[in-house]
């Protein structure tokens, strides 16, 4: 038996003037290409869970056409973005007799969605049930559903090693390992690792070293993002992994939050153990807008005016921030583009990322934003790409939030306001460096 891994490669972005835009930049055209070179970690990841005598290969695949059909079964991952263009490519697979499992974000987010597509769907973390798809599949009683959620969350104990070696040499330079899953926060728009289980867990120090290890004995000298949500939620698991990482002369970038700021000596661990960047979810520099977003403890809000000084002593320690900042949330006006404006200035950030809000099916803002009849379409999954838009904004139009985006986005990547950002943190580390 042979099994097709088959992951969706490629940015996607709907509005096409927006895309042709934003590649324009410089910076926006370099993040793309990085986007475009980075392999899906959860199927590598099932495929390690594959005993020897079932054959793994896998594949990144823009086009349908391209897709060979030597495979015996799919197993087939998708986000939402990518939902439609999945559930095409299943039914090439099944008009030929081959079966499809779809996992992944999405469908464990729109389950039922998804089970009209394909012949079975896994709901949750892959691990906990991918052993027993195989088992069924090879005696020929593949079951329509697998919720991995009733079995409790992935002991990441258990990690297996991911099968980095199916990945064709030349084409990665850039690979992920994944630290922790879940998030001990809440936010009401997160569709990432807490909708797959939402108990925060970290993976033993040693495990992630012995991955990072095992990418440099294949691929020599790799760049790793961390596919984390939030690398150092749990401080004492960041400084374990920091002191390991030191000796293995790694470059790296991750997402975390600015608690890392409060900790200069963990500030010192990572950029001795190659931090290269921390991108950060800010959302928004305002009160008023992160007012309730996260559900437990109203954290985000509660951190707004520690910003610009995390932003600093960070920056100070030689790691760049990458901040995040959501446009269109509830109370934003039209003056929320010159606010975003105006932090980035003020605070110097090496690099910034904007997106609009963006309802992912299945999040609490999804429901929420369905109640209030707010949604442009309950069924444009394509949208869901963290820049085109499908909800109504409360205090702004539609138009004006795409027009203030765009604008916002030419005004934030414009070669010029980059050059003078990253100038200002390479002299302010030179001037650190003279002081000492
Ligand atoms: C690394 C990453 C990428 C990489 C790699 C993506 C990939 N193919 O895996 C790149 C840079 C390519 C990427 C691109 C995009 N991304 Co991205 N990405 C991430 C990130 C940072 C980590 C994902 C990860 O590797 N997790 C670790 C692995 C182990 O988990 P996993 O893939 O979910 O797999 C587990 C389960 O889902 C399941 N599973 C997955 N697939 C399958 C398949 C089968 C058959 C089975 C049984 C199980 C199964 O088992 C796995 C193990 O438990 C997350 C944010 C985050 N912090 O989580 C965003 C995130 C996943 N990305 C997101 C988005 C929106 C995008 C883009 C659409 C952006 C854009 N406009 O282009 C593109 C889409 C690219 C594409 N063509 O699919 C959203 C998705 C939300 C959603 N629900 O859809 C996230 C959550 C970020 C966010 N801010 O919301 N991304």
């Amino acid at each position: 038996m042979n099994i097709g891994y088959i992951a969706m490669s490629g940015l996607r972005l709907v509005d096409a003037e927006l895309l042709q835009l934003g590649l324009s930049f410089p910076a926006v055209a370099r993040r793309a290409r990085e986007i475009e070179a980075l392999p899906s970690l959860g199927l590598l990841t099932l495929a390690a869970m594959s005993p020897p005598h079932i054959g793994a290969e896998y594949l990144e695949v823009r086009d349908i056409s391209e897709v060979p059909d030597r495979f015996d079964a799919i197993a087939l991952s998708t986000l939402s973005a990518t939902a439609k263009e999945a559930y095409a490519m299943a039914a090439r697979f099944r008009e030929k007799g081959i079966p499809v499992i779809l996992g992944g974000l999405h469908a464990t987010l729109a389950p039922d969605e998804a089970a009209r597509h394909v012949d079975a769907v896994v709901i949750g973390e892959g691990e906990p049930v991918w052993p027993e798809v195989l088992r069924d599949l090879e005696r020929g009683d593949l079951q329509p559903r697998y919720d991995a959620r009733t079995r409790g969350p992935f002991d990441l104990r258990q990690a297996p090693m991911p099968r980095f070696d199916l990945l064709s040499p030349d084409r990665y330079p850039r690979f992920t390992v994944q630290t922790q899953r879940g998030c001990p926060y809440a936010c009401e728009f997160c569709a990432a690792s807490m909708r797959l289980s939402p108990v925060f867990r970290t993976k033993p120090a040693e495990k992630v070293l012995a991955e990072v290890r095992r990418l440099k004995d294949l691929f020599g000298r790799p760049f790793v993002e961390f596919a984390d949500d939030n690398t150092f939620a749990d401080k004492r698991h960041g400084r374990a992994l920091m002191a390991g990482l030191a000796k293995e002369g790694l470059r790296w970038f991750t997402e975390t939050d600015v608690s890392v700021a409060d900790d200069p000596d963990l500030l010192k661990a990572m950029r001795d153990s190659g931090c290269h960047q921390v991108l950060i979810g800010f959302e928004s520099p305002r009160f008023a807008s992160l007012d309730g977003v996260e559900k437990k403890s109203n954290w985000k809000a509660r951190r707004t005016d520690r910003y610009l000084r995390a932003v600093e002593t960070i920056q100070s320690h030689g790691i760049t921030v990458n901040g995040c900042f959501i446009l269109g949330l509830d109370g934003d006006g039209t003056d929320s583009f010159e606010h975003v404006f105006r932090f980035v200035e003020e605070s110097g950030l090496y690099d910034v990322q904007v997106t609009c809000l963006t309802p992912f099916p299945g999040t609490p803002l999804w429901s929420r934003l369905s109640e209030e009849g707010r949604l442009l379409s309950a069924e444009a999954t394509e949208r869901c790409t963290l820049f085109d838009i499908n909800f109504r904004p409360t205090d702004m139009s539609v138009d004006e939030l795409r027009n203030g985006f765009r604008e916002l986005t030419r005004r934030l990547y414009a070669p010029e306001f980059v050059e003078q950002r990253n100038r200002r943190f390479r002299e302010h580390l030179r001037a650190k460096v003279r002081s000492r």
